[in-house]
């Protein structure tokens, strides 16, 4: 029988984590390194307002920059895309900071790029999927 419940309790814990892991979420939690996003991939609601923890690895300042929806930053993030950023948020190495933003009002998949130069190219890509 205490096997049994045991066995329940986790079975419980492990449903609910992957809920968590799968929806929308108002917070994000992100980890910069020399050159990537992790995860790559976040989900937030339309229109609320997104706190992003960002926990910066790296060795060189990076950029959390969301492109508007229907653009991308192409081969590489350069002066004819600023026009189309949504949202930057910009963190030097070794900080570990807390923003918020408001998230778009359209859902659909977002770019998400670092804006340095070569830091695209490095792999420094993600997709911010916003749901209704
Ligand atoms: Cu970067």
């Amino acid at each position: 029988m205490k096997k049994t419940i045991y066995f329940l309790v986790i079975l419980l814990a492990l449903t609910l984590s992957a809920c968590q892991s799968k929806g929308p979420s108002t917070e994000l939690n992100v980890e910069m390194t020399d050159f990537a996003f992790t995860p790559n991939h976040f989900m937030i609601p339309a229109g609320k307002e997104i706190t992003v923890n960002i926990a910066h690895h790296g060795s060189v300042v990076h950029e959390f920059i969301i492109m508007k929806l229907g653009t991308n930053a192409g081969d590489s993030f350069d002066e004819d895309d600023q026009p189309n950023v949504y949202e930057l948020i910009k963190v030097p190495p070794g900080h570990s900071q807390s923003f918020t933003f408001t998230a778009p009002s359209e859902p659909g998949d977002y770019q998400v790029v670092g804006g340095i130069v070569g830091h695209l190219q490095s792999g420094m890509t993600a997709t911010l999927t916003v749901v209704q």
